[in-house]
């Protein structure tokens, strides 16, 4: 080869790596170091295993609520989930509690022990309906153009968006650090059930309220410790799921939300064929866009099927490689004396399956991690 033709190459070659490399960061260009650590950690151990985390799971479980160090997952599998996921509705209320009665504090106490052992942490927002004062559950139309800017509601919107950052910013190490987290924002966005969702606005209202959030916390609060996960319910196609999708700007997270309603043989096929197929959709956007693939939610409520873990669950996830995958809350017995959880709890009869499920290698737990390892 002439030289100028190996120079030529050799400038391409680095032209195209740097580009790349450059397009695989944090969309938030001031985000602190442990922040972008944690993007590009997450990257890479997405090629080592799927992290498993738990909704609340510190909080409370089934048959307890607020015991130090307690943990439904711990209990059954000897070890905590790799990440956490936290929920913020009511913080725009001002209340102490969340409105599944965590209180605030205890929150951001649960978040800086799981910082600090090396777990992960994302926050949702229930947040309620800005417009007409209801819950998230409230799909009134023309919410989401409301509190745009210029809407009649856009002051409101900013002053609970105020609330979330005021409290983001108390999430500090000892050492006044910032803890990254990972909010994911208006989830579930392609459901009818939320004011945020489906019908209730068009794909550029939606994109615009997604921007305009972003923009706040991260230009205007200064806040440099969030990476942003967009976040569908179920979804068809890839055009499908980015219908709404804010732009490879916007978003760091890519992800989605299953739950498993029907059993049987013929509920278990579907279920792994669904999820299956959408978990390679969302691989491939992934890849294209530079982003971190994730199962941001999914369960099968009160898991009726003693070897639901292993036969169906990790047949459609074991050999995806997917950052992490989200159990949603064992909120424990409500008044009518009915369970709700999506993890076993000691004596539930999928508890050995789930134990033979968390020793898989490629599925990931606290010990299978470190502080280095996912923030260095
Ligand atoms: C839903 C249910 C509710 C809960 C809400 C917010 O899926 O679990 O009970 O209040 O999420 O966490």
């Amino acid at each position: 080869m002439k030289k100028n033709h190996f120079l030529f190459l050799f400038f391409v070659f680095i032209i195209f790596t740097s580009v790349s490399l450059q397009a695989q960061k944090p969309i938030d260009g001031l985000a602190s170091k442990q922040t972008k650590n944690l993007f590009f950690n997450l990257m890479k151990l997405k090629n080592k295993g799927i992290m498993f985390g738990h909704q609340d799971d510190l909080a409370y479980g089934v048959g307890w609520k607020y015991e130090t160090g307690k943990s439904d997952v711990k209990i059954v599998t000897g070890d905590y989930p790799a990440i956490y996921g936290f929920e913020l509705g009511r913080i725009e209320l001002d209340h102490r509690v969340n409105l599944d009665s965590v209180p605030f504090d205890s929150m951001r106490n649960y978040i800086k022990t799981i910082y600090q052992r090396g777990g992960v942490i994302t926050i949702s927002w229930h947040l309620n309906n800005p417009l007409t004062g209801k819950t998230a559950w409230d799909p009134a139309p023309g919410t989401v153009a409301s509190i745009l800017p210029g809407g009649e509601k856009n002051e409101l919107y900013k002053s609970w968006l105020d609330k979330v950052a005021n409290f983001i910013v108390t999430l500090k190490d000892k050492n006044g650090v910032p803890i990254p987290v990972i909010l994911r924002l208006f989830h579930e966005l392609n459901g009818n059930w939320f004011w945020w969702g489906g019908d209730h606005c068009t794909p550029e209202e939606f994109k615009q309220l997604w921007q305009f959030t972003v923009s706040y916390l991260r230009d205007t609060k200064n806040i440099h410790q969030c990476l942003y996960a967009y976040n569908t319910d179920r979804f068809n196609s890839k055009e499908d799921y980015l219908l709404k999708y804010p732009g490879d700007k916007w978003v760091d997270v890519v992800g989605f939300d299953i739950y498993q309603r029907e059993g049987g043989e013929k509920g278990n096929a579907q279920f792994i064929k669904d999820m299956d197929h959408m978990l390679a959709m969302i691989e491939e956007i992934a890849v294209d866009k530079k982003k971190i693939p994730a199962l941001t939610e999914f369960g099968y409520a009160q898991i009726p099927d003693s070897t639901w873990w292993t036969n169906v669950f990790y047949k459609a996830l074991g050999h995806h490689k997917i950052s992490y995958a989200l159990a949603w809350r064992n909120a424990g017995f409500n008044k009518e004396g009915d369970a709700d959880f999506y993890v076993p709890y000691k004596g539930q009869i999928s508890e050995k399956d789930f134990i033979k499920f968390s020793k898989e290698p490629s599925i990931l737990f606290q010990k299978d991690l470190n502080f280095k390892i996912v923030y260095e």
